[in-house]
């Protein structure tokens, strides 16, 4: 006990030499610049921090013995079937021309998640009036995870309540070291600027061990709902800070259109073009479990004057979401997320990345599908917390992708293999009219976790997504697609975006505890720092985005589809020393300060987006030792004027949607400007 006492104390003496380095750094550079106000309050801040950490003794939690989890070997796979696509909401009134309006609802249920003889699982998930998606025949209330999915036209409007119903504590241990909602206003969180809640802080300086936890961290669940790709006002967007609990405890940056107890009404004007967009949760510090608990569900647009392309295409019972997600199960059949942090003296409960040893889709553990012998399109969505999934058929069989986050693919891309990563989306056919009946494919991954630089996936376990069994029915013929797809990226260049009138250099940073990340930042800044990223509205700008880490982050902007300029290596080592150089360790407390020319560092030439890259984005993987450069016009996706004031309200975020990244600091607020 001893021992591990004096191990915990070297460790935040380590870590407290390197934050005293750090501030010593910046205070020498602040020597030569007047120090801001709010500068001198964050070293203030830190100061304070050190100080209780030299005086208070620390000691972490006894270390938790190893969980025992369900074997994924030992769950029979291809027992669960998917029948077809999720049910479908309905609004509860509305018409065409002034829109429709849907109530939803988050709550807690248990769900058949592992095949039937296990037993079910504790989920939190969407719910409202829904039909049968191919019938049309109405279910009454419907609550599932991943949820129903909303089919809405391009140009219809719709409004939804977004009512929180989750009134028990949280399913898994929520750290309150993070920067975080904080309903309940916790002791010592200082949500204004860096999070100040340290196991230190605590009566004996101990972390609790989870469970029991914290239990005024646990109780009075925030959460928001984001549609991601959507082209929305910053007031519907489920800004991180606009969470509410059941209890009607709201958020710092809480919109409602209307007033709603426990809820927010949220408008979407769908102006955007045909796309498989999606919703999650998106409340601050707490998305990777609330999503980890079943938040999230498909968002499907489609456009009534696509009469050259929709038409075509697999629809019905041959157009099926599938969402893909990895889970780890205890024993009596609910999830497991860890509770014992990387640096449990820092933060108690996180971990850089969770990745699950089972694979789920559409909230089934390794499901088969029976098909016709014909086409099929599916909208695959990668809806894991951190796991990428580079997929395939088991016989090498070609799909071909016609879509990407945001629409169709300037043209569609035979393929035999894609690589997916958290919150991307690929829209893909798949032709099994040449199988013979009784014929077995499976869709297998080859990722490795993280990606690209971690462990091999298992080709037992996380080495399978899904099964498509072969049946003996006729299907539908692989369509005849004409080369341009997408009427908006026609032409021979690629990105068809204007030329950028500003370029921003942003720096990707990952900082180390004592045992490894402790959290991982945009441009060397945390949440809480001023925002620097304000885009003038209309303009195209470059967002040239540096990763000197080990992994790819897939970085996500909200509010707008952008498209891929290039990719290059550059001298990491170079690069990183030179950054440090002029900005000391991060988190940094005063603005970045970036090299002044990117050209000694590159390498190599840029390489242009591949064909499957060459359509409306997101979301996008940003490679390590790669500089990515993708063209962002702040405006709506075609061009024309945003159907909303986009410089009102909170404003956005762009984050890593590696949502474990995102919770500890890999995001940063953005405005956009008049
Ligand atoms: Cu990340």
């Amino acid at each position: 006990m001893d021992l591990i006492i004096i191990k915990k104390c070297t460790e935040i003496v380590v870590l407290t030499v390197e934050m005293t380095k750090n501030v010593r750094l910046k205070m020498k550079q602040e020597r030569k610049s007047i120090l801001p106000r709010k500068d001198a309050f964050m070293i203030a801040l830190v100061f304070m921090m050190l100080v209780i950490l030299f005086v208070v003794p620390v000691t972490a939690a006894p270390p938790a013995p190893a969980p025992v989890l369900l074997d994924p070997k030992t769950i029979p796979k291809y027992v669960n079937q998917i029948n077809g696509p999720p049910p479908v909401y309905v609004p509860v009134s509305g018409d065409a021309i002034s829109g429709f309006t849907y109530e939803v609802n988050m709550t807690n249920f248990s769900q058949q998640v592992l095949p039937t003889g296990f037993p079910k699982t504790n989920v939190w998930g969407y719910g409202g009036l829904a039909k049968d998606a191919l019938t049309g025949t109405p279910m009454g209330f419907i609550r599932n995870s991943p949820g129903p999915t909303f089919e809405v036209t391009r140009g219809v409007p719709i409004t939804v309540s977004w009512k929180n119903e989750i009134t028990t504590p949280h399913m898994f241990a929520v750290d309150p070291t993070l920067h975080w909602a904080n309903p309940n206003g916790l002791v010592n969180d200082n949500t204004g600027g860096m999070p100040m809640f340290t196991c230190a802080m605590e009566p004996g300086g101990i972390c609790l061990p989870y469970p029991t936890g914290y239990t005024d961290a646990q109780r009075n669940v925030p959460l928001v709902t984001h549609v991601h790709g959507a082209e929305v006002q910053s007031t519907s967007d489920g800004h991180p800070d606009s969470w509410f609990t059941a209890n009607a405890i709201q958020g710092p940056e809480y919109n409602s259109l209307t007033p709603l107890t426990g809820g927010a009404v949220f408008q979407y004007p769908n102006a955007q073009q045909a796309a498989t967009i999606w919703y999650h949760d998106h409340a601050l510090g707490i998305t990777r479990i609330n999503v980890m608990s079943g938040l999230a569900g498909f968002y499907l647009i489609r456009d009534a004057a696509d009469t050259t392309i929709a038409p075509l295409l697999p629809q019905g019972k041959y157009e099926v979401p599938l969402a893909i997600q990895d889970r780890s199960f205890n024993p009596d059949g609910s999830f497991y997320f860890p509770s014992v942090g990387l640096n449990p003296t820092i933060h108690p409960y996180w971990m850089p990345e969770f990745f699950g040893n089972t694979i789920m889709v559409n909230g089934l553990v390794w499901p088969n599908m029976n098909v016709d012998r014909g086409t099929y399109r599916f909208r695959l969505l990668d809806g894991s917390n951190a796991r990428f999934y580079t997929l395939s058929f088991s016989n090498k069989i070609p799909f071909t992708q016609i879509g990407s986050d945001g629409g169709y693919l300037k043209a569609p891309v035979t393929l035999t293999e894609l690589t997916i990563a958290p919150g991307e989306r690929a829209d893909i056919l798949v032709d099994f009219s040449k199988l013979a009946p009784g014929t077995k494919v499976i869709l297998t991954n080859t990722a490795k976790a993280p990606t690209p630089r971690g462990t091999a996936a298992d080709p037992q376990t996380t080495g399978q997504i899904m099964q498509f069994t072969v049946t003996a029915n006729p299907g539908q013929p692989f369509p005849v697609l004409p080369a341009p797809l997408n009427p908006t990226l026609t032409g021979v260049a690629f990105p068809t975006l204007p030329a950028p009138t500003n370029t921003r250099i942003l720096t990707l940073q990952e900082v180390m505890g004592p045992a490894g990340p402790v959290e991982i930042l945009l441009d060397g800044q945390k949440w809480a720092a001023p925002i620097s990223e304000s885009p003038k509205l209309g303009t195209t700008e470059d967002w040239v985005i540096i990763n000197p880490t080990a992994d790819t982050h897939p970085i996500h902007l909200h509010l707008v589809q952008f498209q891929l300029v290039s990719r290059q290596p550059f001298q990491v080592k170079k690069y990183q020393t030179a950054w440090t150089g002029l900005n000391g360790m991060a988190p940094l407390m005063t603005p970045t300060v970036n090299v002044p020319s990117l050209a000694p560092y590159m390498q190599g030439k840029p390489v242009g987006p591949t064909l499957a890259e060459q359509g409306w984005k997101d979301t996008i993987q940003m490679r390590p030792g790669e500089v990515t450069t993708i063209r962002v016009r702040f405006t709506a996706q075609d061009g024309t004027k945003f159907p909303f004031d986009a410089t009102s309200g909170p404003g956005y975020v762009w984050h890593c949607h590696i949502i474990d990244h995102e919770d500890n600091e890999m995001m940063r607020p953005y405005k956009v400007v008049p």
